[in-house]
């Protein structure tokens, strides 16, 4: 296992669409079990391939709380297959946006197909934190974030706070930027 290196807005990596994996093979399980350490240290409760530069449609989620035992949980190739019409606010976060947190408001339940780690069929029905996280990875796999379904005037800010501070990064040497690419 390997920890690897989160990436941060404004990468433009994240608006990428991630591609579906055609076969759940020894290299997925290994890059689900890069994504879980990665994802325990940060520490988050959910982890897509592409926030490590990854773009295969890949995702990790632990919604457990701490103290209790962990149930991590691997999907390839998710797709919501069903929401409700009732819906629930939560604020989010995102490992890509670090210490920035909104309310957003979803679907409170979901259904969703996915290959598990052995590459069976599986269909999963969420509430809660878990139909949020997996909705919030879900958007990270069409490169949606989710300051994306915030007003647009909070989104921009946050957005050129992210620019300056990569931009103060580049010029910084002895200062690793979280990313300081430019869009
Ligand atoms: O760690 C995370 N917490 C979180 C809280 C509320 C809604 C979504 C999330 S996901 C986030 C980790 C992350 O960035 N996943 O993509
Ligand atoms: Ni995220």
């Amino acid at each position: 296992m390997a920890l690897r290196p989160i990436i941060c807005i404004p990468d433009n990596r994240l608006r990428l669409k991630s591609q579906p994996i055609e076969r759940v093979d020894d290299d997925v399980r290994r890059l689900m079990d890069d994504m879980l350490e990665t994802m325990y240290d940060a520490p988050g409760i959910g982890l897509a391939a592409i926030q490590i530069a990854v773009p295969r449609r890949v995702v990790v989620i632990d919604t457990s709380k701490e103290g209790e035992d962990a149930r991590p949980i691997s999907f390839v190739n998710p797709e919501i297959v069903w929401s409700s019409e009732e819906k629930s606010v939560y604020q989010e976060g995102c490992l890509s946006i670090p210490e920035y947190y909104e309310d957003v408001e979803r679907p409170a339940r979901v259904r969703a197909r996915y290959l598990d780690r052995e590459g069976r069929e599986n269909e999963i029905e969420a509430d809660g934190l878990l139909a949020t996280a997996l909705q919030h990875e879900i958007d990270h796999l069409n490169g949606v974030l989710f300051i994306d379904h915030i007003s647009r005037l909070k989104r921009e800010r946050v957005w050129k706070k992210f620019v300056k501070a990569a931009k103060h990064n580049a010029n910084e040497p002895g200062h690793p930027a979280h990313d300081s690419r430019e869009l």
